[in-house]
């Protein structure tokens, strides 16, 4: 649990002041399997996570309000010597009841006949399907058996996901202290890439001074598979087969971020394998780095992201008629979205126990508000074609910093990690050794 229980239990509280008279029921996410009986590293629902900090697959949360009383229920795997023995200890019922706040606890395996109970009558009913199917499947089949027994079925099912997200997407202070130190743990291993970067090393490689400074650290894993492309991989927005050698005169553009107590970070640096960036890529790189600092500048309570996505748009297509790549008239070529060649993401996302936290609310609509983190990541992609001069083709550069909106402005949360041209060439390879050999 990364808060004390009974900051669990404020949420709930707060979530159940909202909800109508009603049932609100939780899934986990379901296990999957990597191979045979292997499965992946577990990651918990992260509507769970948020309200009870509890991380034991096959678990089922129940918030009940009735009479403006409320009621938190666990079912969660019971105590099992053997298993645990083999796979770790579980909190079981009495875990629940004591360190989780359960006012009632039962083992998940009589959820299936306590749900008619929970549902029976009740007339609204707060699920979110897709979640996990069985757990979907056990609702769908719930309402035949209620019949059975002359019972009503829920009159109303309603997603609890855009409720939950309105409340995840202000972050509290507990949360933000969480976030500044996932963010100078991420801005460590940044920082230790770009110092042992060198020619001739492999894309993995990188990739795997990122796994060792988070998990070194504390965090947990990489938030999101590290995205580390060299050279024309970096104009592929999610590569990460990270297989390719670093080649003199390329550059490299690494995304990655760690999860450290349950809260994603996300920073995105672009440098020069070999330490000096050509003059085509520090035009590039220029572009992006003065519009990603104006955008930050911007990036206050009271603004429209979407207005600052446009901002961001018109100041790169206006930087990219300059350099020919572009040609045209800049509202027409915004209109038809000529840009989109080169810059074809959003300028950011909300940032939280998801990386791309709370999806139900389109940032874009969204006025900026105090405790909101958001990235702020422009790009530019120059495709290998021909019509494009060959010094720029596959030329890829995005900036990504994660940003605080405060009371009185911004805080930029992962601002240590330097970005100007002069710093990052001469931090790139300072590092003594670079890799060991085999
Ligand atoms: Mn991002």
């Amino acid at each position: 649990m990364v808060f004390a229980p009974e900051v669990y239990q404020k949420r709930r509280n707060l979530f159940a002041k909202k909800m109508k008279e009603g049932v609100l029921i939780l899934p986990s996410n379901p296990e999957s399997i990597m191979s045979n009986d292997v499965h992946y590293p577990y990651r918990q629902n992260s509507n769970i996570l948020y309200f009870s900090g509890f991380k034991e697959p096959n678990t089922v949360l129940v918030l009940e309000k009735s009479n403006d009383n409320v009621k938190f229920t666990m079912f969660v795997p019971p105590h099992d010597p053997k298993f645990e023995i083999w796979n770790g200890r579980r909190q079981g019922v009495d875990g629940a009841k004591k360190n989780f706040f359960a006012d009632e606890a039962f083992s998940i395996e009589s959820f299936s006949e306590k749900l008619l109970e929970i549902i029976a009558d009740q007339n609204v009913l707060y699920y979110t399907f897709g979640i996990n199917p069985e757990i979907d499947q056990l609702i769908l089949n719930s309402k035949s058996k209620l019949k059975e027994k002359r019972k009503q079925f829920p009159l109303e099912i309603i997603d609890p996901e855009p409720m939950i997200h309105e409340m995840r997407l202000i972050k509290q202070p507990e949360e933000i202290e969480i976030m500044k130190k996932g963010s100078e743990i991420s801005i460590h291993a940044h920082l230790n890439a770009i110092k042992m970067t060198r020619p001739g090393m492999y894309e993995y490689e990188i990739d795997a001074i990122y796994e060792y400074e988070f998990k070194r650290h504390g965090a947990k894993r990489a938030a999101y598979p590290s995205i580390v492309g060299s050279g024309k991989n970096a104009v592929i927005l999610h590569y990460i087969e990270n297989n390719d050698r670093l080649e003199d005169g390329d550059l490299l553009l690494v995304d990655a971020g760690c999860e450290y107590n349950d809260y994603a970070i996300d920073i995105t640096r672009t440098w020069p394998i070999n330490g000096k960036f050509s003059d085509e890529q520090k035009k590039i790189y220029e572009i992006v780095l003065t519009v990603q600092n104006e955008c930050i500048d911007k990036c206050v309570s009271g603004i429209k992201f979407g207005d600052l996505h446009n901002y961001c748009v018109k100041r790169i297509t206006e930087e990219l008629i300059k350099l020919n790549l572009l040609s045209g008239d800049i509202d027409e070529i915004i209109e038809n979205e000529g840009y989109k060649r080169f810059f074809m993401h959003g300028l950011g996302h909300n940032l939280g126990i998801d990386t791309h936290d709370v999806s139900t609310i389109p940032l874009k609509e969204r006025i900026l508000k105090p405790g909101m983190v958001v990235t702020i990541e422009p790009g530019i992609y120059i495709p290998d074609e021909p019509d494009i001069p060959e010094s720029y083709r596959g030329i890829g550069v995005r900036i990504e910093d994660d940003i605080l909106i405060t009371e009185t402005g911004n805080l930029n949360l992962t601002e240590k990690l330097p970005k100007s041209i002069k710093e990052i060439e001469k931090l790139v390879g300072s590092a003594h050794s670079a890799t060991s050999v085999l």
